[in-house]
């Protein structure tokens, strides 16, 4: 587990956009936790998912993977013999992530990519997951990044892809926007950690509906899709190809 989170604690004049460098790593683990509400859930289930649909011979994807939190998962759900794919742009995640999988006794191979998602090209696939990393890629690069996923996702074979959401009716999106503040005060962030990481993230992360979500999944030739999950404007669908 990281340092407690306390990036955003004091006032900064001009906030700058947010990153995944060296110092959000440090205190990544309890900032994600304390700040997405069904995280925990979301994490510990992906692994349950990911045996269904992977077995002993096959690939598995993490992309966006972090400091590793859903290669343990699902390391702890498949045989040994999976071989499990953790990609990430940002050079301090992948350090931190091998530093973490080194720890842990046991469990399948894990090979570590520091690259984009949106240019990898990738092997044929049972599971892929994708949680919560489409929401900081641009805007017109998820149709193509979906599509190739779902190219690469052998029949049978499914994707997980977590994701913040918004809604289109002003009710609903005012009333999440609500919860998912007061959901982060009771973790212990401030007023003002929580509008400055709020600034930060303005222009880095774009969340998209639900409806949108699933269209560019069927389009991509995903035969089935629904949510498993929602706590919020946060939750995941499973797609089968
Ligand atoms: C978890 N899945 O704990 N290619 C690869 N990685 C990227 C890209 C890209 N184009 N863009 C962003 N990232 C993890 C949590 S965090 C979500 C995922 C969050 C990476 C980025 O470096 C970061 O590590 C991750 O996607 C998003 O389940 O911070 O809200």
């Amino acid at each position: 587990m990281s340092k407690r989170d306390r990036y955003y604690a004091s006032p900064i004049g001009s906030v700058p956009d947010f990153s995944f460098n060296e110092a959000v790593v440090q205190v990544f683990d309890d900032m994600i936790e304390r700040s997405g509400p069904g995280y925990a859930s979301v994490i510990a289930l992906t692994g349950q998912l990911a045996a269904r649909f992977a077995g002993a011979q096959d690939a598995v994807y993490d992309l966006g993977c972090s400091t590793g939190a859903s290669l343990f998962s699902m390391r702890q759900h498949l045989p040994h013999t999976t071989r499990l794919i953790g990609i990430d742009t940002s050079a301090p995640m992948i350090e931190q992530c091998r530093a973490n999988l080194a720890k842990q006794a046991s469990g399948c191979d894990v090979a570590l990519i520091e690259g984009d998602v949106a240019a990898t090209t990738f092997e044929p696939a049972a599971f892929f997951a994708l949680n919560f990393t489409l929401q900081f890629i641009p805007t017109e690069q998820r149709a193509p990044l979906i599509s190739r996923i779902a190219k690469a996702t052998r029949l049978g074979g499914a994707l997980v892809l977590s994701e913040k959401i918004r809604f289109d009716d002003a009710h609903q999106q005012q009333l999440h926007t609500d919860m998912h503040h007061e959901f982060k005060r009771r973790q212990g962030y401030s007023d003002l950690e929580i509008s400055q990481k709020r600034s930060a993230l303005e222009q880095v992360m774009h969340p998209e509906t639900l409806d949108i979500h699933r269209q560019r999944l069927r389009a991509a030739g995903y035969r089935s899709c629904e949510v498993w999950f929602q706590c919020f404007n946060f939750m995941s669908l499973v797609a089968i190809r």
